[in-house]
């Protein structure tokens, strides 16, 4: 049997004729998980109550992109710069990333992902990159998401290194970044101008791995990034 992957999915309006509700998640996450041979099954945001028997049906959990975290959970006011917030996804979520690591099955977060889980753990984020005390790279970038944008530096001996070279060019997509690392995490890529980028778990009873760029959207044009996905699905 293929490995079953919980998408946490997100929720958006669309407005035809009447606007109607939508859970759904990007199609190029779901491609990415069929083609490395898993088999993706779409979490709806609900109660967090709910999560135990969620993660029950699946084998591994995906944390895609999207809103900003409230900043309420990692205690901070919110800044003039926060964007879009969505705290019952937020609660759900952070539901299933605890009831995942109970039940010892592996994570793997994309953009938000990645802020989210090092939130879970008590780790906190910048909520925008000018509050970053150096002078950063521009990390929301103008080309098309297909194409890389920045170099990362990525830790030899991790998960990525495995199988990406120590320096590796991505695209970059995120206005927020983390600030305080969380205790169960490393960092083992970072940017050039030292802005975390990929982070994996140690110690835990689940394999954590995320990444804070958008290897979904390059992963039809570079076989590296599709790599991410199958290192996730068939070696995480
Ligand atoms: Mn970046």
């Amino acid at each position: 049997m293929k490995p079953r992957i919980g998408i946490a999915a997100n929720e958006r309006t669309v407005v035809d004729g009447e606007t109607f509700w939508l859970s759904y998640t990007a199609k190029n996450f779901v491609e990415g998980i069929q083609q490395a041979g898993g088999l993706p099954l779409l979490l709806p945001i609900g109660d967090p109550e709910d999560a135990k028997d969620y993660i029950n049906q699946v084998d591994k959990l995906f944390l895609g992109g999207g809103h900003d975290v409230s900043p309420q959970f990692y205690h901070q006011a919110p800044s003039s710069y926060l964007e879009a917030t969505n705290e019952a996804r937020d609660r759900f979520e952070l539901a299933l990333i605890k009831e995942a690591v109970a039940q010892g099955k592996p994570i793997f977060g994309v953009c938000r992902g990645m802020q989210l889980l090092n939130v879970a753990f008590d780790g906190t984020l910048y909520q925008d990159l000018s509050a970053y005390p150096n002078e950063t790279l521009p990390h929301v970038q103008h080309e098309s998401m297909a194409k890389v944008s920045h170099e990362v530096t990525i830790e030899k001996n991790s998960h990525l290194g495995n199988f990406l070279p120590e320096h590796y060019q991505v695209n970059s997509f995120h206005h927020q970044t983390i600030d305080r690392v969380a205790t169960p995490f490393k960092v083992i890529a970072r940017a050039t101008d030292g802005v975390i980028e990929a982070i994996e778990s140690q110690g835990l009873a689940s394999t954590i791995l995320a990444v804070q760029w958008h290897p979904e959207l390059t992963r039809a044009v570079i076989a590296r990034e599709q790599q991410i996905f199958d290192y996730f699905v068939q070696s995480l």
